[in-house]
């Protein structure tokens, strides 16, 4: 990672997190929601856990290098190929952050009951201490992190803007669970994009 913005850091021990609210222009910002949501083909996923299935609580999508496969809560990924407007938000990010990603995982959460459960980004495809660099359109919502140690009480929160930036490095997905509650209040759909590096 180039960016070593102390003041962008959030403060949290054992981990790496950069937190970038304006990234994006409004304009811009607004313009790659409406891209994203019409040019991505969205998916409803099942998940099955100890043998019973359930809808995932918001729609996905994979993109990436055809190398890049991934398994996501016991489903095996394969990625679609680049599209134009993916294309030129990795570059974007990928400029900003000094790094290099080769897939994209995109989640829609079309309203405040869409949410993402407690988890790590720690499946071996990604290595050991993963960057990944997480782009936020439409509506905020709260993601929260916690310590994997259940002993541990502290716990952060992050709003997560429109257009923003979140960058988590170093030993972040090793002692931190993070997530995306869900919320009764009125929210327009939300979009993110995690880059992520399989593999190599
Ligand atoms: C979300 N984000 O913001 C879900 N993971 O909707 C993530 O799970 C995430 O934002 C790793 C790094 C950054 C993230
Ligand atoms: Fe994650």
């Amino acid at each position: 990672m180039s960016i070593k913005r102390e003041d962008m850091r959030i403060n949290l021990p054992k981990s790496e997190i950069f937190y970038y609210e304006d990234f994006l222009a409004k304009q811009e910002a607004d313009d790659y929601f409406e891209r994203l949501k019409n040019e991505i083909a969205w998916e409803e996923k099942e998940i099955t856990i100890f043998g019973k299935t359930y809808k995932m609580p918001r729609l996905t999508a994979w993109y990436g290098d055809a190398e890049a496969i991934y398994t996501y809560s016991g489903v095996t990924n394969y990625p679609k190929p680049w599209n134009e407007v993916l294309l030129s938000l990795k570059e974007r990010v990928e400029n900003f952050v000094g790094a290099s990603f080769n897939c994209v995982l995109l989640n829609l959460y079309r309203n405040g009951r869409d949410s993402m459960g407690w988890h790590s980004d720690d499946e071996k495809e990604l290595g050991e201490n993963p960057i990944i660099a997480s782009v936020s359109f439409g509506g905020e919502r709260r993601f929260l992190l916690k310590p994997k140690d259940k002993k541990n009480p502290t716990r952060g929160e992050i709003l997560l803007r429109h257009g923003s930036l979140l960058v988590m490095g170093g030993e972040t997905q090793k002692y931190w669970q993070h997530g995306i509650p869900k919320t009764a209040k009125a929210v327009a759909p939300r979009i993110n994009l995690t880059f992520r590096y399989i593999g190599g």
